[in-house]
């Protein structure tokens, strides 16, 4: 019993001396502040919305060589419709834009490597016609074009916009459920 007293009282004189250097130290910005940088919330915007479940899809691709939607959500086995935009001004041979969907297990690299070959045809390169499952013409500013496909195996496949140097900013994912 007077054990523990005593050890509250040591514990309770710690806490007042570490509090008393807590208020030194406020008194004193130095050194340590520094470290203190306040971590700013993580903001992941393409995660933020879930998009809803539905075949009938629309995406956009603009002048500054985005997509607007970097995930799509569909069901299996059913016929999706796909209306690409291009929102942007600018000719299709200088911001051309496509919606090529991949096949899983497409290597993403090698397929935009080839495509940047394959100028006259839209850039969907035809020696890797078995890697795509669905895809777009290319098109250009103030132009769309509508698609319809059918995914019958659930599970997470990638598209891409197939024209030269635009893959690395232009690429998202298709959830099939
Ligand atoms: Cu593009």
């Amino acid at each position: 019993m007077k054990r523990s007293i005593r050890t509250s009282a040591l514990l309770f004189a710690f806490v007042f001396i570490l509090s008393s250097c807590g208020g030194n130290a406020d008194k004193s910005p130095a050194a340590g502040s520094v470290q203190e940088t306040t971590a700013e919330p993580v903001q992941e915007e393409s995660s933020a919305v879930q998009p809803e479940i539905s075949n009938s899809l629309t995406l956009e691709g603009n002048d500054q060589m985005q997509y607007d939607k970097t995930e799509l959500r569909v069901k299996a086995g059913q016929t999706i419709t796909l209306v690409f935009k291009h929102t942007g001004k600018m000719e299709k041979t200088a911001m051309g834009h496509n919606f090529v969907v991949l096949k899983q297990g497409t290597d993403l690299n090698a397929f935009a490597q080839k495509a940047m070959t394959a100028k006259d045809n839209d850039y969907i390169p035809k020696s890797e016609s078995a890697s795509v499952i669905a895809h777009t013409k290319l098109i250009g500013g103030g132009e769309s074009d509508t698609i319809e496909f059918t995914i019958p195996e659930k599970g997470s496949y990638d598209y891409i916009c197939s024209f030269p140097g635009h893959f690395s900013m232009m690429k998202g994912k298709l959830i099939v459920e």
